[in-house]
Order: C-alpha cells, then structure tokens, then sequence
C-alpha cells in the first residue's frame, strides 16, 4: 500500500502556539510518527504540507498519477472554504480519510463546515496525531475501524 499524507496551511507550526489546542509536539514529530508507523506496517508513506491551496490541489493530483492507493488529508482552514480540495479528491477519485487534530465540532461554528468531508469516507476529529495513524489503517485494512 501506498499512502499520501497531506497538511494543510499553518500545521508547519505545530508545537509553536496553541498546545492547548494542537498539543506541543511539532509537525516533524508527526512526521516521524506516521514514517515509523508505516515502516513497522510494511506501508510506503509520503507525508507533504503546504500552506498554499494550488499546491495542495498539485499533490492530490499527483497521488493519482503516482498511483497512490489512499490520502490521508486535514486541509486545516482549507477545510472550511475549500471546493477546489473537493473537487481534486473527485477527480482523482481515491479512498481519502479526513482527519482533525482538535474537536473541530466543539469549536467554532465556521470550524464545524468541512467540504473534503463530501467526498471523504471517513472523517476523525479531536484525536490528536493518532488520527492519522487510525486513518493510514482504515486506509489500509489493518486496524480495528473496518
Ligand atoms: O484541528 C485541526 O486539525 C484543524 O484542521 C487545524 C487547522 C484549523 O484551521 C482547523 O479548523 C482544524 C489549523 C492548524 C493551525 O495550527 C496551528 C499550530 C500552531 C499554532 C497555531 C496554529
């Protein structure tokens, strides 16, 4: 199996501001989470972050012609706005899982619209890193969500 893992805008700052929020590891932290995770599973993993929209659209694209068998995707604030991240997760038309690091659900009423989640067969929220290691195994068959 092989797997996209994409980040949205601002999630280069992890651990700088907000641990409340975000909790107080960094983005290379989660990095090496997922790479150690997919490394033990036997997964191939690509892990890229971008705080600029075309270029998230560009690497959805790209898992497609790469053949990539899945994306993980938090859009972070894309998320709330963003048609164009639903309308790349459509056109490649690959399994996609929608993760948030926080309870989007019990913040914000803006926090609480996500377009992704249109396409996307799985949404997990407020589980801190370990929702993208529940979305890489979802993704793959491994773990106890299928
Ligand atoms: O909970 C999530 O994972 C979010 O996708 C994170 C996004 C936010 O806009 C979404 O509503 C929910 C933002 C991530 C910003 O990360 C920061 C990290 C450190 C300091 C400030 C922001």
């Amino acid at each position: 199996m092989k797997i996209l893992v994409l980040n949205g805008p601002n999630l280069n700052m992890l651990g700088i501001r907000e641990p409340e929020i975000y909790g107080s590891f960094t983005y290379k932290d989660l990095v090496s989470l997922i790479e150690d995770h997919c490394s033990d599973k036997g997964i191939e993993v690509k892990c890229l972050q971008s705080n600029h929209e075309g270029d998230l659209v560009d690497y959805i694209q790209q898992a497609y012609f790469e053949k990539y068998d899945g994306i993980v995707i938090n859009p972070g604030a894309y998320t709330h706005t963003s048609v164009a991240l639903l309308d790349a997760l459509k056109a490649v038309s690959l399994p996609a899982v929608e993760v948030h690091i926080s309870h989007v659900d019990e913040r914000e009423s803006f926090r609480q619209v996500s377009y992704v989640s249109y396409y996307c067969s799985k949404t997990i929220i407020g589980k801190g890193f370990d929702g993208y290691i529940e979305a890489i195994d979802f993704l793959c068959g491994n773990g106890p969500f299928n």
